[in-house]
């Protein structure tokens, strides 16, 4: 048998794990900035261990020397969400990017595995560039709620310490856990739409006090220190105030004094 050179196998996994947690976080970022909700909450990734990859190809019966071609999840991408509706939403994401091809999707949302597991998988082709040149690999991304992935931590822990033969009484509070948290999500999803509002006053209100913030910073070089004082104060007394029409009402009008600044400033220089 060929000599498994496990770093070299493995480097382009571990690119592509940590450049698709980037562009995914990159996207909450983005969300955020515009004030708008994240259907994804948090990304998280992993290349799987090689005693894993040796445990899942003896299972499965993979020659080693097939693991690329025949193992999807060696590079693994977790996306959790806040609401089972937030995960349609990332799927169509996914489908739509240009930088990777859907070549799987496994719904096990609509059809629960019997063990309880609840998740949406979709297998991914996807491009990497190394030393040895460019290479397509399949990276697994699971979709799930916050509460699935509650579930499936534990469990996966279980299936572990009982080398994946859990005891029948353990099963059944396990599967009896997964119907719990089935009610849960059904329960968080009626009340999504004022969870969604109530979060995104909260980034709209937290992005208008870093501009306004970056505002008087930038003021404070140019103009009389007494007046960025006083604005200053009138800053902290309008927040306290807890009004966020208040506080993008003074946002606007600071930035017609700092507008007026860089005007004066302009003309300094061409004088
Ligand atoms: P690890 O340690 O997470 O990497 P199949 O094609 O159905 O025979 P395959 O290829 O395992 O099997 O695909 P599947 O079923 O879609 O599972 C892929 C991964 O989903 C698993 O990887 C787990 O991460 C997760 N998963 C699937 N079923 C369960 C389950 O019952 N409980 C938990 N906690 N996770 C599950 P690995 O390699 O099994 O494990």
């Amino acid at each position: 048998m060929e000599i498994q050179l496990w770093r070299e196998i493995l480097t382009p996994y571990e690119l592509a794990v940590k450049e698709l947690t980037v562009k995914f976080q990159h996207l909450i970022k983005e969300y955020k900035d515009r004030g708008m909700y994240s259907p994804i909450e948090q990304v998280t990734g992993r290349v799987k261990s090689i005693s894993s990859i040796l445990e899942k190809a003896q299972k499965k019966g993979i020659p080693l020397e097939k693991i690329e071609e025949e193992m999807f999840d060696i590079a693994g991408v977790r996306i959790i969400c806040q609401f089972v509706e937030d995960i349609g939403m990332v799927v169509e994401m996914v489908r739509q990017r240009s930088d990777m091809k859907v070549v799987d999707e496994r719904d096990y949302i609509n059809h629960v595995k019997d063990s309880g597991y609840r998740s949406y998988h979709m297998i991914v082709s996807y491009e990497v560039e190394t030393l040895q040149g460019t290479k397509k690999i399949c990276v697994e991304i699971q979709i799930r709620t916050l509460g699935m992935n509650f579930w499936s931590t534990i469990e996966h822990s279980m299936q572990y310490k009982y080398q994946k033969n859990i005891p029948d009484h353990i099963r059944k509070k396990l599967i009896k856990a997964a119907q719990a948290i089935v009610v849960l999500d059904s329960e968080m999803s009626q009340v999504r739409s004022e969870i969604m509002d109530a979060q995104n006053s909260r980034q709209i209100q937290a992005n208008l006090v870093t501009d306004i913030l970056n505002n008087i910073q930038n003021l404070y070089h140019r103009a009389n220190k007494r007046e960025i004082a006083k604005i200053q104060d009138e800053f902290y007394r309008i927040y306290e105030m807890n009004d966020i029409d208040q506080l993008r009402h003074f946002g606007q009008e600071l930035d017609i004094i700092a507008e007026g600044y860089r005007a004066q400033a302009l003309e300094h220089e061409i004088e």
